[in-house]
């Protein structure tokens, strides 16, 4: 996500759909924002006739700010680019901070890398995924349906994009006949 400081802002409250009310910046991430990240190069360079939005982040405006704590509703749109399920970029925050998810609407996963082994933390209404300090994080939907959650996170983590890129997330996601296929890579 980009990076957005703004002056204190002062207690409120926040009412929340697919959007937030007092609202703060919108990001949209389209399939040709999502290069590198599909193990199928082929079905996403043939995805980006349509250039389909696989999702959106909707955050408050509370700032990304030292001692602040910011929040976001992400939606991921439903579908797969060969086989493997839309996802978020993944991130990891250079700050180590902690992160909690709260499942909204839909179905997906959390999944979690500290460089070593991954972790799948499956995501439902109501389910809270516990993100620690030090672990990339992706969101998948695996599901047929808008997948929705909130975020909540320190403001001075801050958000780094290449160590995915990098590292990779250890799983790839795919549809499998009984639910989620993960796949060490
Ligand atoms: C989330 C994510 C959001 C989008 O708010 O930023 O789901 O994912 P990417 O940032 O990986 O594109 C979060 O984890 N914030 O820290
Ligand atoms: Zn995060």
């Amino acid at each position: 996500m980009s990076s957005f400081v703004t002056p204190p802002v002062p207690p409120m409250r926040i009412t929340f759909d697919a959007r937030m009310e007092p609202s703060g910046p919108v990001l949209t991430r389209r399939m040709s924002d999502l290069r590198g990240l599909f193990a199928d190069t082929a079905a996403w360079e043939a995805s980006l006739a349509e250039d389909p939005v696989v999702y959106e982040v909707a955050s408050s405006p509370v700032p990304e700010a030292e001692g602040e704590l910011p929040q976001s509703i992400t939606t991921i749109h439903p579908g797969k680019v060969g086989g493997e399920f839309h996802m978020t970029k993944g991130h990891i925050h250079p700050r180590p901070r902690g992160e909690i998810y709260l499942g909204l609407s839909g179905v997906g996963g959390l999944l979690l890398f500290d460089g070593d082994k991954p972790e799948w933390i499956p995501m439902e209404p109501g389910s809270i995924g516990y993100i620690p300090p030090g672990w990339a994080h992706r969101s998948v939907n695996t599901g047929d349906e808008p997948y929705r959650f909130l975020a909540v996170y320190p403001g001075d983590a801050g958000h780094d994009y290449e160590w995915v890129l990098r590292n990779g997330m250890g799983y790839r996601v795919l549809g499998g006949a009984d639910g989620p296929d993960l796949r060490p890579f």
